[in-house]
């Protein structure tokens, strides 16, 4: 007979947190957010850790190189999507790992010949007003000139007007050589009030821009997540299926971490995966697994070698891998049990294995409640996709800016390795939809408010670090009354007040 579980599985927003003691010293600056990334033994430091417990989420619509580089300033990692060539996925690692802070590749590029409607046009894509002109028109030209707001007046100049009667023509420019160090850089832009400092290779052509503003940001992000060259980190999402050629490239392209990116991860191709990685790279190669929602998923990926497991199944917000098969779990559930397993494992071998919680994260404080539940981190793909540096197009729809959001399941991604079990690849079936979501702004703003939610919900249960949380975190289910009682209620929103006409 089939096994059936006692109790109902639950989600995040079926729990609360009961604030404890919190002494003079428990304040949000004194909260430290650091978490391990991989495996460790005991009384040993993990490889990897983050500054922050978030990751992207391996998808198309999250995780390029734009993105993870946000993330890393801010002490995170992205997951790169597996879902496109191996040749463009290492392309993305290399371009995370050769982009050096401060310096910008140029993303408003124009040719001579081409007019000011051009450039108005080029200014309201991008929203960056200054504008590179190079023999070709890409980023990586030869630099002619350069065309900001103050070359020209909408007001007085036809937009036919050719560029080159009204660029800043480079014997005019101030620019420094490739090689220069960014206090160098900077240094020249102070000296000179500019605003961007072209960087140029000794073939004169672009490389890049140093920018004004980019240098008071550079000095905000105190918490950037660098290897040991000083390069922001990055990881990839891997599959099951061309695991033997994906992995060496990446790996060469100086990815720091992988993910295999399954829906489902309790499974023998998973671990032919990591014996492969095992086999072929020792413990130098960092690779985590998953999805699974219990005990015995999580032992199998530990003993196979993950340096971390991922729990969930079909809570992501644009999964309908529920509906679809009729397989998942609640993620709080999920996250609880496997936590427990986590604990175990690791009083019995004295290994430690990180877990990251993935998907269905909808309010910010959901990321506490499953920290707070035992996970390391959370992965997240709905929360970064509203934000600018997501790959995705923003749209306006019926007065609203939204960015589009799709699953890896869906017919748009068309990632069918990650649902296929090593049969037919054209499976007939989606398990992701294709979506909008609200435009919410930039990653930092967004982000740095999120954190500042959760130190302040980490100080009322008195803890000053994530080890702390989980061992002085008290939780407790809610009822469906009580959940109504905790948003606002018995009064008339004043927002709501024309329902009332
Ligand atoms: P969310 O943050 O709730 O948007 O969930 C993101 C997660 O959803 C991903 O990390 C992945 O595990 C899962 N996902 C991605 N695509 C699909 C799908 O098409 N079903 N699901």
């Amino acid at each position: 007979m089939a096994y059936f579980y006692e109790e109902p599985c639950h989600t995040f927003s079926e729990y609360l947190l009961v604030p404890g003691y919190s002494s003079a010293e428990c304040m949000p600056a004194n909260v430290s957010l650091q978490t391990p990334v991989v495996r460790f033994k005991k009384g040993e430091q993990p490889e990897l850790s983050m500054n922050i417990p978030l990751v992207s989420a391996v998808m198309q619509s999250v995780s390029d190189d734009r993105m993870a580089i946000a993330l890393a300033k801010e002490g995170g990692i992205s997951f790169l999507y597996g879902s496109q060539s191996i040749e463009k996925q290492a392309e993305m690692v290399g371009r995370v790992k050769s982009y050096k802070a401060g310096f910008v590749i140029s993303d408003s590029n124009i040719r001579m010949d081409q007019t000011l409607a051009d450039v108005l046009d080029l200014k309201e894509k991008t929203g960056h007003s200054t504008v590179a002109v190079t023999d070709d028109g890409t980023p990586n030209g030869h630099l002619l000139g350069i065309v900001t707001s103050r070359d020209y007046r909408v007001s007085r100049m036809s937009p036919e007007e050719k560029v080159f009667t009204f660029m800043t023509p480079i014997e005019k420019i101030i620019y420094a050589e490739e090689g220069v160090s960014l206090k160098e850089a900077n240094n020249i832009i102070w000296d000179n009030k500019l605003n961007a400092l072209p960087i140029l290779d000794k073939d004169q052509r672009l490389a890049a821009f140093v920018f004004r503003k980019d240098y008071d940001s550079h000095k905000g992000n105190p918490l950037e997540l660098l290897d040991s060259h000083k390069r922001y980190v990055v990881g990839a999402g891997v599959n099951t299926r061309d695991y033997k050629e994906r992995i060496p490239a990446l790996v060469e392209a100086g990815a720091d971490i992988l993910c295999i990116d399954s829906s489902e991860g309790y499974t023998e191709w998973q671990k032919r995966t990591l014996d492969y990685v095992r086999k072929t790279y020792g413990n130098s190669v960092k690779i985590g697994a998953g999805n699974v929602v219990d005990r015995d998923g999580f032992r199998f990926l530990a003993e196979a070698g993950a340096d971390f497991v991922k729990i969930g199944i079909g809570g992501g917000s644009i999964c309908i891998t529920r509906e679809a098969k009729g397989i998942g779990r609640g993620q709080a559930t999920a996250v609880i049990e496997v936590a427990k397993a986590r604990d175990e494992y690791f009083e019995e071998t004295g290994v430690y294995v990180p877990i990251c919680s993935d998907g269905g994260i909808v309010y910010d404080y959901h990321v506490t409640l499953a920290l707070a539940m035992g996970c390391d981190f959370c992965m997240l793909g709905r929360y970064f996709a509203r934000f600018d540096e997501s790959p995705t197009n923003k749209v306006m729809i019926n007065g609203n800016y939204m960015k589009e959001y799709w699953g890896e399941g869906s017919a748009r991604a068309r990632n069918w390795q990650r649902y296929d079990m090593g049969g037919d690849k054209k499976l007939s079936f989606e398990e992701g939809v294709d979506s909008y979501v609200p435009y919410a702004g930039s990653l930092h703003d967004n982000l740095s408010l999120t954190l500042s939610k959760m130190r302040s919900t980490m100080c009322n249960c008195g803890a000053l670090s994530l080890p702390e949380l989980q061992k002085k975190a008290r939780l407790t289910l809610v009822s469906s009354v009580s959940i109504v009682e905790g948003g606002a209620h018995d009064v008339v929103l004043k927002d709501d007040m024309h329902l009332m006409k």
